[in-house]
């Protein structure tokens, strides 16, 4: 029990615990070994991720068809001279390729991306998987798996039986932001559904969820969505969300995620890497919430200036569960305002971090940084309590650590409210 003047002992065990206790990574676009080439893994993979992209463009004058010309170790080459050798990589992308590679033991301080190359040549991927969860101390993982997506789908068709290291999140971006797409790929599959959205196709596309949740196993269900998402509306993603994804969800009892506030394609020609951000309206989802207060929903927002405001509204919602700091929040610095806002309007009841990782080894990155943070902020908290004279314990600490970094979220996506 630590109690006033232990201070320093109290620090020491946080920081222990945060760093011993396994995460479960709510959000990530990883996949499991079947699902082949859709792992992506390897120093290539690292210093193409799109943030890098981005990144490298702001460097370099090189023209973007020129570059989309270039084979992926090509560009590698590019990025790892432009922002690595050329410039230091102060940014928290750059800076997330070497701890990923510091922390294989790799020797970052040769910079001989060859060397690193010819470490992940011949991994084997199920292999290389445990190898790097184990470094990043990643229990399980959940992906995100879009029906719609031809590369993805053969993998579901072909008989996949899952990985206990790997769950399934269905992913309905194209559903709810360009239906009449949609509409055609269902109906292609043998779902009578139709542009006009009547009763009927309401029905079928209630079926074709509901049968995508079975097969997938789905944790929950997600999307993105524009800064402008309104709720209630007078439109078609209104509709579906609250005549389709609602109940689906409710007869799965799993959470509706709603990831809010992303401007797809500001610049088209960036691809991937092309994506903005703008503030949105809170309001959407504390009306979802108050409309449907049997339903469970998972909402991270894309704005720094929509945090404070959500917090607020998780206040007053018990089903709606807040979770990470999403993409263009996933720096040092929003990272300990948003945990430490959190911790202080909302106590322990949201998942501070996912690592939305999308080649294998960023888990490592994301989290060894992730967990600096969260720890940095749960020491301060439990300091102010034992300033109050309340003693803590190591296993309360053990209890609550495990709570932030995946045992909120599970007790959440099971609970029957
Ligand atoms: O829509 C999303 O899930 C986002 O996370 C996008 O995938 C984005 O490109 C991303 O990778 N952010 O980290
Ligand atoms: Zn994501």
């Amino acid at each position: 029990m630590f109690q006033r003047g232990n201070e320093s002992a109290l620090r020491a065990a946080v920081r222990r615990t945060v760093h011993e206790t396994p995460v479960t990574d709510l959000h990530t676009h990883l996949y499991a070994p079947p699902f082949g080439a859709l792992l992506l893994y390897g120093v290539d993979e690292l210093l193409t991720y799109h943030y890098l992209i981005s990144e490298v463009f702001r460097a370099t004058r090189m023209p973007y068809d020129q570059y989309w010309a270039l084979s992926k170790r090509e560009q590698a080459d590019l990025i790892w001279k432009t922002l690595f050798i050329e410039r230091s990589p102060i940014s928290e992308a750059c800076r997330g390729v070497i701890t990923s590679l510091d922390k294989l033991g790799l020797d970052v301080g040769s910079r001989n991306l060859d060397s690193y190359r010819d470490y992940f040549a011949d991994a084997d991927p199920d292999a290389h998987v445990n190898r790097v969860f184990a470094a990043a101390n990643v229990h399980d993982v959940v992906m995100t798996n879009d029906p719609f997506d031809e590369v993805e789908r053969p993998a579901w068709e072909n008989g996949y039986a899952g990985d206990k290291r790997f769950h399934a999140a269905l992913r309905i971006d194209p559903l709810l932001n360009n239906y009449v797409y949609a509409s055609e790929m269902l109906r292609g599959w043998g779902y009578n559904s139709t542009t006009h959205v009547d009763s009927s196709a309401l029905s079928e596309v209630r079926r074709f969820l509901s049968d995508r949740v079975k097969r997938m196993n789905a944790l929950y269900m997600a999307v993105s969505l524009p800064p402008d998402f309104a709720f209630p509306e007078d439109s078609l993603r209104a509709k579906l969300i609250a005549e389709c994804i609602v109940p689906v969800a409710a007869q799965h009892n799993i959470p509706f995620a709603l990831m809010i506030g992303v401007k797809r394609a500001v610049n088209p020609a960036l691809k991937l890497a092309g994506d903005g951000v703008a503030r949105a309206d809170v309001g959407a989802v504390e009306r979802l919430c108050a409309e449907f207060p049997k339903n469970k929903f998972m909402v991270t927002m894309l704005a720094r200036e929509n945090q404070h405001e959500l917090c607020v509204a998780g206040r007053k919602f018990p089903n709606l569960f807040i979770f990470g700091c999403w993409w263009f929040l996933n720096n040092p610095s929003l990272i300990e305002e948003m945990t430490r806002m959190r911790l202080e309007l909302l106590g322990l009841s949201v998942t501070p971090q996912h690592s939305d990782a999308r080649v294998l080894e960023q888990v490592i990155y994301k989290w060894e940084h992730s967990r600096a943070i969260i720890a940095k902020v749960l020491e301060e908290k439990y300091c102010d309590l034992l300033n109050t004279g309340w003693n803590v314990s190591d296993s309360e600490i053990a209890r609550d650590v495990e709570g932030l970094l995946g045992g909120n979220f599970w007790d959440f996506q099971q609970a029957v409210l």
